[in-house]
């Protein structure tokens, strides 16, 4: 699908994406949609403002998707509102997975997800029967230890209705940076070479040991968050990590477990880092590569729809910095492979050269049309890309069939207990970005919000705690603890606080684990236990997050380059 598709569903599925803070001009097309008639259902455990416009909330307990998803793909079926001939002629597997889900009944699953069992045949039967319905989902689904089994529990849904290869339907999954999905196409995943080609192809190892003249291996690497498992506890010697190249990352404020990063940093040979600021990470470097900042340089990014689209410089450098591929050049070529690129469009040429995927969307093509689907396979004009994958029911599998899969749902790993009767999940907010090193250094953005950021708590919750809104609190769990201050909402539910990961004294990754789905290896950042704690002198509390955030400026260089300035 493409983005301004949105506008056009009949129904919009929203499940565990929070649109208004993290993609505004996403959700923009979510309100126009609503405007032209569309229906909405939200699946979120918090009352987020797409809960707000929509027809129907299903407010879950946290960490019980597939619950859901299956009671939904269970009512479909019971209710006889299925696409049969969709089934029939572009799917296989459907039987089995039918057994699968029989016992997941929506009455078997209220109690568990906290959802009334005819709230959620309401849902089922409108999703079934709009005609035009769109999935859009996001880091709810993603950020948990049992992931891609959910993505997958979505995509029965768009198949078993015909949800599918039409303009408006599909399973959007709202990818999160602006190049998230350009890294991927670009080959930084550890099963492929840049335009999904397998390593493990030796006819594709081939093509690209010919072009580039070297020997290429064709082992499967390793995920980023796998990294400290391979610097502290990996046995084998050729599997043990001692230098670590990082680059666009900060790990020590993103990753889960924080302390566990920090502790593999350090055991690390040989650390380098290559950023546009200093950040958490910057500390444990032994080599710090300056780079240039978005506007700065020329480049291409793949939005979520798997459109290319141009950056361009508009400022010159300021200070002793490189582009990142230039850096990389030079890098390389000190080592023993010199790279000779003199700008992005030569680096792109080659790119389009060896993607079969991408062959068609060349530089000229891109320019002029401002945004090019993949795939585009031929150069000519009246290739202009793919606006929506599966059009007429056509697969990437082999046998050119949509594949249904049943799971039966996990639960989160660590479960609320006597110790730590509250659930942490952990999400974004509009007014900063990520690890906070691009927004933290922008006055006006940290004059409209600050550390030590807030922990999301219920009434109800903050009341039996003795705390009130806006009181510095404490937080912590078996791994870590810091200060942060409450704030008491009834958007969240009783039982489950939310922080968000962008504070660097309330650092949440200071409590999160490192449960990784076994697939996607991404961490359970959606769900582990802690406890809030009231405290009795907020002046000490208030000194000690100051004391707390001057020494990370200082770290960071943020003082010292705004007197210069
Ligand atoms: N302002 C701002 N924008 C950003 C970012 C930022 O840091 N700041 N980060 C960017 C990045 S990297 C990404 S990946 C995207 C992510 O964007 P989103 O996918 O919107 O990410 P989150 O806010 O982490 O989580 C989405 C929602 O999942 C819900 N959720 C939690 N647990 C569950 C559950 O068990 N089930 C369901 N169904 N939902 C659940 C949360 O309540 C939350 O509202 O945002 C991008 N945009
Ligand atoms: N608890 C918790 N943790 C999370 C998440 C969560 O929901 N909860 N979300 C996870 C997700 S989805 C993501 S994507 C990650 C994001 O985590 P990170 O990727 O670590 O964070 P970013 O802020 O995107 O940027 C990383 C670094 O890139 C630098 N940078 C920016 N532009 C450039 C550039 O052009 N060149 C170079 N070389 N560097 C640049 C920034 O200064 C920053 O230091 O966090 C993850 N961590
Ligand atoms: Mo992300």
């Amino acid at each position: 699908m493409g983005v301004p598709e949105i506008e056009d569903a009949a129904l919009l599925f929203v499940f565990g994406y929070n649109g208004a803070d993290s993609h505004p001009i996403v959700a923009r097309r979510i309100v126009r949609a609503k405007e032209k008639g569309a229906k909405i259902i939200c699946v979120d455990p918090r009352i987020i403002e797409t809960a707000r416009i929509a027809d129907i909330h299903l407010q879950l307990k946290g960490g019980t998707n597939l619950l859901l998803v299956n009671a939904l793909a269970n009512t479909i079926i019971e209710e006889g509102l299925c696409d049969d001939a969709f089934i029939q002629e572009h799917s296989t597997g459907f039987d089995e997975f039918k057994a699968t889900i029989k016992k997941y009944t929506p009455e078997s699953v209220e109690k568990q997800t906290q959802i009334p069992a005819e709230e959620i045949r309401k849902a089922a039967r409108m999703y079934a029967t709009s005609g035009r319905s769109m999935i859009l989902y996001g880091m709810g689904v993603c950020q948990f230890g049992q992931a891609v089994d959910v993505v997958k529990g979505l995509a029965n849904l768009a198949i078993m209705t015909g949800n599918l290869g039409r303009p408006s339907t599909g399973i959007g999954p709202v990818r999160g940076q602006n190049n998230v999905q350009g890294a991927c196409d670009m080959g930084a995943l550890p099963n492929v070479f840049p335009g999904y080609q397998s390593v493990a192809d030796p006819a594709i190892r081939e093509k690209f040991e010919k072009a580039w003249g070297v020997k290429l291996s064709g082992d499967v690497g390793i995920t980023l968050t796998v990294v400290p498992h391979h610097v502290l506890h990996e046995k084998d010697p050729a599997k043990q990590i001692h230098a670590y190249y990082i680059m666009g990352e900060d790990p020590v404020q993103s990753d889960p477990d924080a302390s566990e990063v920090r502790e593999s940093l350090e055991k690390c040979d040989f650390v380098v880092l290559q950023d546009i600021f200093m950040n958490k990470t910057a500390q444990f470097a032994d080599v710090i590569l300056p780079a240039t900042g978005w506007c700065e340089h020329d480049g291409v990014y793949s939005c979520c729809d798997r459109g290319f689209q141009k950056i361009r410089k508009i400022i010159e450098p300021v200070g002793d910095v490189k582009t990142d591929w230039e850096i990389i050049s030079l890098i390389s070529t000190a080592m023993g492979y010199p790279m000779k690129y003199t700008n992005t469009k030569e680096i792109w040429k080659e790119v389009i050269s060896l993607c079969p995927g991408f062959a068609g969307a060349t530089d000229e093509k891109i320019e002029k049309l401002g945004s090019v689907q993949w795939p585009c396979r031929d150069p000519s004009d009246s290739d202009t890309g793919t606006v929506y994958l599966h059009k007429g029911g056509k697969f990437a599998n082999p046998d050119g069939k949509a594949k249904f899969f049943g799971t039966d749902w996990r639960p989160p790993m660590e479960m609320e207990n006597k110790d730590f009767p509250l659930t942490l999940c952990t999400v974004r907010e509009v007014g900063h970005y990520s690890v906070r090193t691009m927004t933290g250094n922008c006055r006006t953005l940290r004059n409209l919000e600050d550390e030590p950021g807030w922990v999301q708590i219920s009434p109800r919750d903050a009341e039996s705690l003795g705390i009130t809104h806006g009181e510095i609190v404490r937080i912590s769990n078996s791994r870590g603890s810091v200060l942060t201050r409450a704030n008491v909402t009834d958007r969240v539910k009783k039982g489950a606080v939310y922080m968000t990961y962008q504070w660097w004294v309330g650092a949440c990754n200071e409590l999160t684990l490192g449960n990784l789905d076994p697939i996607s290896k991404t961490p359970e950042y959606k769900y582990c236990a802690c406890k809030v704690e009231r405290l009795k002198d907020q002046k000490a509390a208030w000194d000690e997050v100051k004391r707390q955030y001057e020494e990370l400026k200082t770290q960071m260089l943020i003082e010292k380059k705004e007197a210069a300035a």
